[in-house]
């Protein structure tokens, strides 16, 4: 028998601030890694404005560090990383006909770790300079002798924003084990789950090596620890060894969800069922494992010797196959299909040939004889941003307009859509195809400026024309989400005749997402319904009363105390010439406190019995007529 707990719910701010429900959570997550992935993208303008023309002025070298530096870290760990969680947030439980994750609250610290973080990286700007020693952060450059202050706010920033990925990752992993409707076997999931269940184990492996390499890189400025310092036994190849054990992988981490999106797109609109679907599951989990093989390459120029550097070769250059095959499925799914294009699935076909180009010139950069010309030119800045942009970026901004009706119960704007999908790949194509030949014209990466007459004026000035394109798609994007806000909310639940079972759900999904839980027989769960004349999934339960866990401020304040804790130690130890400043950060007080917060919070937490709330038959019958 049902027992009624109380109800609590919050409403407004409030709402956003204490909800433990995935999709809002998604689209908390879509907000805040949107807003750092428009602060990247100024970011890129400010760097291409002032490569527009030779010796340009437009921001000095030191200014330029900084944008350079961040418009790295930014775009990697504050933008496109959340805007994946925000779709494994929003989509994944409904995909396998769960009513939530896991563990909501967890999920619910993981966001609010990411995003104060995210803050706590970024003020650094109006705090004596942000962080000018590279996204990769190498040592000595990243030592106290050579950076300024930023550093501390790179390393105690990503730190925190690093707890609340582990804690999404870890999540998404139960979630997907544990979670799924009767029926929904590992080998009828869909592939984005699949992907992402990937991207979870490779989060869970990848970010402890980078937690350890920030917590050595803090105690070596925080605290004159000797990790680094060769002078004092240190090595400074180690930092490389721990952050590319993390950084490679992270590159997976963040286009296998792309790759998972693009299948479920090209599948949809080719209207077929997506072609080598176990190829597909078991090329995902070798690309994964492979890339934790692969680290070296980004060492090459080390001087590791030959046979290292032969090792690493030959595994980086194994990946192509499983990508490959990859490649070759997306194009048999539309081959012989009735492929139909709207922006989603301009998005998701555009995808295709550029990310192949970013694959092609990676394998020219797994030879290490060939690396030693490339190495730090353009030529790297063109590939990665071919796979990170061509790929992973095309793939959100697939999934974007893909899932939105779904997140939002809005359809957005075709017009507008496909303006911004043509601005985007033609811009795209103008910044970085340029690249490749700036950096085998000799253009190295990294610099503030470059002379004039060296053959290097003319690309360089095509490849900023390129990205103030991309700017104005970035805009085109922003209005049509604007203009779609102000329309009524009435999407179907089905607007694409889609496959999977999150298109058998309103739009948006209501709290419970499933009134009852579906059953699941073979991949593809709601088409295989549909072809049988049915319209929707059969229940494989009675209906019941819903359990619902009920919303919280304690993940907001545990998240509050750490960013507060972030300055205490950055702070601890400096002079502010101010005797009411430097009693209080000084003896670590501010440390203390913000630490006190967190520990307040996590005891509250498990304190306090909160059993959630049900909802009861009667109202979940009241919605269905409604
Ligand atoms: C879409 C427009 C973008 C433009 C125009 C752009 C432009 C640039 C430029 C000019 C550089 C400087 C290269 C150098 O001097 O080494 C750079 C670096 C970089 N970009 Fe982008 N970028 C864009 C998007 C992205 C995205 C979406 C990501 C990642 C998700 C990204 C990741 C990086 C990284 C990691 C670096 C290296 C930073 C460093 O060396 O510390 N970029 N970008
Ligand atoms: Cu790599």
């Amino acid at each position: 028998m049902a027992h009624a707990h109380t109800v609590k719910r919050y409403t407004g701010l409030m709402d956003w601030l204490t909800t433990v429900d995935h999709k809002k959570i998604g689209i908390l997550y879509l907000i805040g890694g949107g807003l750092f992935f428009l602060l990247g993208g100024l970011e890129a303008i400010l760097i291409r404005i002032q490569l527009m023309y030779p010796q340009n002025d437009f921001l000095d070298a030191s200014t330029y560090n900084q944008v350079l530096t961040m418009h790295g870290t930014t775009m990697i760990f504050l933008a496109v990383m959340p805007i994946i969680f925000a779709f494994m947030n929003a989509i994944i439980p409904l995909q396998i006909g769960a009513r939530d994750v896991a563990y909501p609250f967890v999920n619910a610290v993981g966001f609010w770790m990411f995003f104060l973080g995210g803050l706590l990286l970024n003020v650094s700007w109006f705090f004596n300079g942000a962080p000018d020693a590279g996204w990769t952060s190498y040592v000595p450059l990243a030592n106290n002798e050579y950076s300024g202050k930023g550093v501390d706010f790179y390393v105690l920033g990503l730190q925190i924003a690093g707890i609340g990925t582990l804690a999404g990752g870890i999540n998404f992993l139960v979630t997907i084990i544990n979670m799924r409707a009767p029926g929904m076997t590992f080998m009828r999931m869909p592939l984005f789950t699949w992907t992402s269940f990937i991207t979870s184990a490779l989060i869970l492996f990848a970010f402890p090596a980078i937690t350890v390499g920030l917590v050595l890189l803090m105690f070596e400025r925080l605290f004159s620890a000797n990790y680094f310092d060769v002078a004092a036994g240190g090595n400074i190849v180690l930092w490389q060894h721990i952050f590319w054990i993390f950084g490679h992988p992270e590159v997976y981490i963040l286009i296998l969800p792309a790759f998972g999106i693009i299948s479920e797109i090209v599948s949809t609109f080719a209207r077929k069922r997506l072609f080598g679907y176990s190829a597909m599951v078991f090329a995902t989990a070798l690309i994964g494992f492979l890339g934790f093989m692969v680290w070296v390459h980004h060492m090459f120029t080390t001087g590791l010797g030959p046979i290292g550097n032969a090792i690493f070769s030959i595994a980086t250059m194994l990946i192509a196959i499983p990508t490959g095959i990859k490649i070759f499925n997306w194009i048999f799914t539309m081959w012989g299909g009735q492929y139909s294009f709207n922006t989603a699935s301009l998005f998701a076909a555009g995808f295709i040939p550029t990310f192949v180009m970013g694959g092609v010139t990676g394998v020219m950069l797994a030879a290490p004889a060939a690396d030693w010309q490339y190495h730090d030119s353009y030529f790297v800045v063109a590939h990665f941003h071919y796979v990170i942009v061509g790929g992973l970026v095309f793939g959100l901004l697939a999934g974007l307009h893909y899932w939105w009706p779904k997140m939002f119960g809005r359809m957005l704007n075709e017009t507008i859509g496909k303006f911004s999908f043509w601005t985007f790949f033609i811009g795209f194509h103008m910044t970085f195809l340029v690249q490749h030949f700036l950096g085998l014209w000799g253009m190295p990466r990294r610099i503030f400026t470059f002379l004039e007459n060296q053959g290097l004026d003319e690309l360089n000035f095509i490849s900023t024309i390129g990205a103030l394109l991309m700017g104005v798609s970035t805009i085109a994007i922003l209005v049509n989400i604007a203009v779609t806000q102000m329309k009524p909310r009435n999407a179907p639940a089905d607007p694409w005749d889609g496959r999977t079972l999150e298109w058998s759900i309103p739009s948006p999904a209501p709290e419970y997402n499933f009134k009852q839980i579906p059953l699941v027989r073979g991949l593809d769960a709601l088409f295989k319904e549909k072809i049988e004349g049915k319209k929707e999934m059969t229940p494989a339960e009675p209906l019941g009363p819903i359990h619902m866990p009920s919303p919280s401020i304690l993940p907001f304040t545990m998240s509050i105390g750490l960013f507060i804790a972030g300055f205490g130690f950055m702070y601890a130890r400096w002079d502010f010439d101010n005797g009411f400043l430097d009693a209080i950060f000084g003896h670590y007080i501010v440390a203390g406190a913000g630490l006190l917060i967190t520990l307040v919070s996590m005891l509250l937490r498990s304190v306090f019995d909160d059993h959630g709330y049900h909802i009861e038959v009667e109202e979940l019958e009241k919605e269905v007529h409604a």
